[in-house]
């Protein structure tokens, strides 16, 4: 394994079968590996923004086996919230200080376009300064298709109606058999990658997810980051990856072992080796645990989203995360953990940084 740890060291490419053998590595080492490379982008600086998450439909065509979120059999509470619901909220978010609404939704067939892009639209001629990240590319794919348009014409609808940037979600495993059995019908791996293309191509920047612990192998995980790290190599257009932790209550996926937290630690630290042209790594709470999250920062993980305030998807499936942080508790949790908190905006300028 000397050989490995020599090349992470000196700063070479690792490729798919490498990729994997480090997993071999034991979790002191590959942290020491990733946390150098954090260090030396980073220093001890992590970063985070307050947000505020809304999910303004859950009513959804497709039924992907991990999702507890869309009204279903297991979650028989449908709703679709009226723009006035969505402007207030973001409203609120704002008058406590939140720099960002991130806004994902299902794929609703009676909604309609209008419905999707107007809120945005409101949202913004509200409040112009307040970061709009909204629709993943799953969403992306689902309007195009049902409208009967091409995805460049989607992309110039979404930002005449005032998104700013995407969110990373809708990923999950880019294994075609893995995805097929997971979440069937639903954005194409190929059809992803090409939405996000076309978004950067655009000058517009993104986020990308995996979704992991689930049925997909060690080896589908490195296949998915090096699928990103090419467009990545292609677009630049990504700010962060966000490996999501797969959470198991109220769904259809059943799944006999889950990831220790080694095993998840490990996979940040991976991450953090094997993207080396996306510039952070997300440890998105809501799904590691606080904990953990905390823990990341020493594998590589230099982001840990937000504050939130309130989040409805992976709670639905079992995590802590209905109701969010308060600001003074994510800065302190941070600051004990032995970083520097950094409020961040959506596009990762520094707006404050919590010395000492
Ligand atoms: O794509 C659904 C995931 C994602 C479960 O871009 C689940 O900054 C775990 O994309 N267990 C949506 N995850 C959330 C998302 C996101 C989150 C945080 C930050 C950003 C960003 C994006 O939620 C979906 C899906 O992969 N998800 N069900 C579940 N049971």
């Amino acid at each position: 394994m000397q050989d490995l740890i020599e090349k992470v060291e000196s700063g070479n490419r690792l490729e798919q079968e490498e990729g994997e053998r480090l997993y071999e590595l034991d979790l002191l080492t590959l942290g020491r590996l990733a946390s150098t490379i954090r260090e030396g982008r980073y220093g001890r600086k992590s970063y985070f923004n307050v947000n505020r998450h809304i999910n303004p439909t859950n009513v959804c065509k497709d039924v992907c086996k991990f999702c507890a979120y869309s009204a279903s059999r297991k979650n028989p509470n449908p709703y679709t919230m009226s723009h006035e619901e969505i402007l207030s909220i973001a409203a609120e978010a704002r008058r406590r200080g939140a720099k960002e609404v991130h806004i994902v939704s299902a794929h609703n067939p009676e909604a309609g376009l209008d419905w999707y892009l107007g809120a945005f639209r409101r949202i913004k001629d509200a409040y112009p300064d307040l970061h709009v990240k909204a629709l993943t590319a799953a969403e992306v794919n689902f309007l195009a298709e049902s409208n009967g348009l091409s995805y460049r014409e989607m992309i110039d609808l979404m930002i005449e109606s005032g998104v700013d940037s995407m969110p990373g979600g809708g990923a999950e495993i880019f294994d075609e058999e893995v995805r097929d059995y997971i979440c069937k019908g639903k954005v194409s791996s190929e059809q992803w990658l090409e939405i996000h293309r076309l978004w950067h191509a655009r000058g517009r920047q993104s986020n990308a997810t995996m979704l992991f612990g689930h049925v997909e192998s060690r080896a589908h995980r490195i296949d998915h980051m090096l699928r990103l790290r090419r467009l990545q190599d292609e677009t630049g257009g990504f700010n962060a990856f966000i490996p999501l932790v797969y959470q198991r209550q109220n769904n259809f996926l059943k799944v006999e072992n889950f990831p220790t937290a080694q095993e998840i630690l490990k996979t940040y630290a991976i991450a953090r080796i094997l993207l080396d042209n996306i510039p952070h790594l997300k440890a998105y709470w809501v799904t590691s645990t606080v904990g953990l999250a905390l823990l990341a920062q020493e594998f590589g993980a230099d982001d840990l989203d937000g504050t939130i305030e309130r989040e409805s998807i992976q709670s639905a499936a079992g995590a802590a995360s209905a109701n969010g942080m308060a600001l003074e508790e994510f800065v302190s949790l941070i600051r004990n953990a032995g970083f520097i908190p950094v409020e961040r905006d959506s596009l990762y300028n520094e707006l404050h940084v919590y010395e000492g």
